[in-house]
């Protein structure tokens, strides 16, 4: 009977898996559960009435009754095992039973789900009462068990503490995910267990200061992270917060001056014009939203739920939190104001060459009062570029297009600075004290897989970015398990899982790779978006994860899914040159925050150098192209999380419409799949995710022996210590060097542990009680 197919195999099990499977082979031949496929692809489980031959008859709850071949039918679990906490404990892990079990938990607003060692977090969508301050007691006192973010901050703090090792938090998924929520949530545990010094208050209040000047409307999300985002949280040794640090990655700075039809440009803009007190508004010159050509091109101003101006005034909170003073705020309200005026400088032909000059109108004469300089500087810097040829300085004039990409270039250039600048401001004020232990738990959120109608430059890095966590993810919990039981000596059956090195390889070969190929022609004067989207297609058109589409299209076989990328525009966002009359005019402003710009910005170009080299004198600034500057932030993250435990967290978009309660089978499948999670699931059910070295095992537990062990090695105390917890020999392997124990094995130990010690401690202080 091919629906009564075999659970899967796993080298032994403990008591309560062998629970499960008399349970199964008790619904095997009474009444067996079944999971079909309906044509719309949802998968929908009925009761096996009869099978003959290749047909089964099947029925399900509404009384539909169908004859289906009984090789299209899957196993379902036994009711008992409806909604398991742990993915672990099902019987049958096939996809329709665990997307079931999802599903069901998502029904009860249980949105947390163990899958072996990575927690699955499914987004409600909407409020869940799962957090705040009597939850996180709770998790803190382990009165409570179920999965939640609260407990993978738990065991970071714990395992950072147990084994002096620092700790990640490392959270993945689509766009819309709820990887930034997760991220927050886990902070807030984070600070409500380490604070005490204050120093946590203002580590939380950098969330909505990012958020407000990184994150966006887009047709995925309507509150998108534009950055990635590293947080390093250091502690004390007692224990408590000592401070933080953020680094940020690749903000997305074309979106300052363009954005799709139904996004909106960063928070920040909508909130100041909604939010600026009638002084801050006379002296910036605002206007509405509507007004503004950066802002009005998308059509979209407003998200629904959303107040701007309170958020305003929540940011403002927050900035003065974390110490940027008032004045310093008045600044970057300021630069905020200039970069919306630079948007509607226009420009007018003076010659019949094409030439233009910036049309002296209230935006020009605003900007240049915002930054603090001549007005005809500033139309000059717009207008005009200084070459030199040979031994003379000539100054060139621009055309319309070459000024509106200079003053654009301009814009974002002003506002990734004063992003950056802000985040030097916050580490600044989170700086860890003089006294730091070097321990820290670091959350890693950065922007999730995307793939639009078009994508472009910034998807390309995106998804790049992400291809390279899922590698992390796939070495940690794949390679690097398998490996260690092989070198350990440990009796092992490989897992197959998904590698997504050939689509890394893509990316990163040298030199025939997207990104070398990309910079190769970045650096080519004549080098175009077609040229460098047809040798793309020249070189790499035997690459399995590549395929040329038409014209500047290509398509790259992602881990998420494919994506087709259009070339237009990369060059040129590669390049990110900003000339060197713009640095100029900035270093030239009587305000304080322009001169800081441009010195960070000539500091950043005296790196090699990727760019239209030497052109007629050479006056761009010339710097690292920004994908290998990307590449080599990517490498340096990976290198760190490298060196800490991870813990991971996978958020699942139940449904694309950002609406609660729809849940789109399809769509959370697609989402397990390229993840891994069922893979990660299969190993730890047959793995021993825990390992300990005999020595440490022996230093940590040895205290707790009854009876003395007559050889001291570390081994043989280790072997004493679980003969005498009577930990069963299925539940550990002894290697070479370790210990590996199947899951929840040490948390016994260490209870015992916690106890005895409590129970020293408590006799101790009674001693000292007696003495006084
Ligand atoms: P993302 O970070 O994964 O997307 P977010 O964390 O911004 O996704 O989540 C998107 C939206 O989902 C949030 O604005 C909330 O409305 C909702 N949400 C997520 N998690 C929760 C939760 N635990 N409780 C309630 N609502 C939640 V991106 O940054 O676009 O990749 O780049
Ligand atoms: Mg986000």
């Amino acid at each position: 009977d091919s629906a009564a197919a075999a659970p899967l195999p796993s080298v032994s099990r403990s008591n309560l898996e062998r629970r499960w499977s008399d349970l199964t082979s008790f619904a095997t031949t009474k009444k067996v559960q079944s999971w079909f496929q309906f044509p719309n692809g949802n998968w929908e489980m009925g009761t096996i009435i009869s099978s003959s031959g290749t047909d089964s008859v099947i029925s399900f709850p509404e009384g539909k009754v169908l004859k289906v071949n009984s090789d299209s039918l899957i196993p379902a679990n036994p009711d008992i095992l409806d909604g398991v906490d742990d993915l672990m404990q099902l019987s049958y892990l096939n996809e329709p039973s665990v997307l079931y079990n999802l599903q069901y938990r998502y029904n009860q607003d249980m949105i947390y789900t163990k899958a072996g060692p990575v927690l699955v977090a499914v987004n409600p969508l909407k409020e869940v009462p799962l957090y705040g301050n009597d939850y996180i007691q709770a998790y803190k006192s382990k009165s409570i068990e179920s999965p939640h973010v609260y407990a993978i901050a738990d065991t970071a703090i714990r395992e950072m503490t147990r084994d002096e090792v620092n700790q990640s938090i490392i959270i993945s998924g689509e766009s819309g995910a709820g990887k930034t929520e997760t991220a927050k949530i886990a902070m807030q545990y984070l600070a409500a267990l380490g604070g005490g010094s204050g120093i946590e208050y203002e580590i939380l209040k950098t969330n909505p200061i990012l958020e407000a000047f990184g994150n966006a409307k887009t047709l995925r999300n309507d509150n998108s992270s534009r950055f990635g985002k590293l947080i390093e949280i250091h502690f004390s040794e007692t224990g408590k917060i000592s401070g933080a640090k953020i680094q940020t990655f690749l903000l997305e700075k074309s979106r300052v001056v363009q954005c799709a039809e139904g996004e909106r440009s960063y928070h920040i803009f909508y909130q100041l014009c909604a939010g600026a007190p009638r002084a801050l508004r006379e002296k910036l010159n605002l206007k509405d939203v509507g007004e503004y050509n950066y802002l009005k091109q998308s059509n979209c101003y407003c998200i629904t739920g959303v107040d701007d101006s309170a958020q305003f005034r929540i940011v403002q909170e927050a900035l003065s939190v974390v110490h940027v003073s008032k004045e310093d705020q008045e600044s970057v309200f300021a630069m905020l104001a200039a970069v919306l005026s630079l948007g509607n400088v226009s420009f007018t032909i003076i010659d019949n060459e094409n030439h233009v000059e910036a049309v002296a109108d209230e935006s020009l004469i605003n900007v240049a009062k915002l930054i603090g300089c001549d007005i005809a500087d500033l139309n000059l810097a717009l207008s005009t570029r200084k070459m030199r040829v040979g031994n003379d300085n000539i100054v060139q004039k621009l055309t319309l297009s070459q000024a509106i990409d200079t003053r654009d270039a301009l814009a974002k250039s002003v506002y990734a600075c004063l992003f950056e600048w802000l985040v030097d401001q916050i580490n600044k004020s989170l700086a860890v004290g003089k006294r730091r232990t070097g321990r820290s738990i670091s959350i890693l959120d950065i922007y999730g897989f995307e793939s639009f109608d078009r994508n472009s430059f910034e998807q390309f890095c995106i998804n790049y970015a992400n291809e390279r966590l899922q590698q992390h993810f796939n070495h940690h919990l794949f390679k690097l398990e398998q490996e260690e039981y092989i070198q350990d000596g440990i009796d092992w059956a490989k897992v197959d899982f998904d590698d997504n090195q050939d689509c890394l390889n893509l990316f990163e070969k040298k030199p025939l790779g997207l990104l070398s190929l990309l910079d190769e022609e970045s650096t080519f004067p004549n080098g175009t978006d077609f040229t460098f989207a047809d040798k793309l297609k020249q070189h790499l058109k035997s690459n399995p994860c590549f395929r040329g589409e038409r014209e500047k299209a290509f398509n790259v076989s992602h881990f998420a899914g494919e994506v087709i990328y259009d070339a237009t525009g990369f060059l040129e966002k590669n390049r990110d040159l900003l000339h060197l009359d713009s640095i100029q005019l900035l270093s030239s402003c009587s305000c304080h925050l322009p001169r800081i710009f441009a010195s960070n910005m000539l500091n950043q170009s005296e790196k090699p150098v990727v760019g239209p080299l030497h052109k007629a004198g050479g006056a761009d600034s010339q710097k690292l192209s920004v994908a290998t500057k990307f590449k080599g932030q990517l490498f340096q993250l990976i290198q760190r999380l490298e060196s800490t435990t991870s813990h991971f967290i996978r958020c699942i978009k139940p449904n694309n419409s950002q609406s609660p309660g729809s849940y789109e089978q399809g769509l959370v499948l697609q989402q397990l799949r390229c993840c891994g999670v069922l893979e990660v699931v299969r190993i730890s059910r047959s793995g021993f995710p825990t390992r300990m070295s005999h020595q440490k095992f022996a230093r940590r537990y040895g205290f707790l022996l009854m009876e003395s062990v007559a050889s001291q090695d570390p081994l043989s105390v280790s072997i004493a210590i679980l003969h005498q917890f009577n930990i069963l020999p299925e539940m550990f392997q002894v290697g070479y060097t370790k210990l590996f124990f199947r899951t929840g094995q040490i948390g016994a130990l260490e209870d015992t542990r916690n106890r005895t010690l409590n129970g020293i401690l408590r006799v101790q202080s009674c001693f000292r009680g007696h003495k006084a």
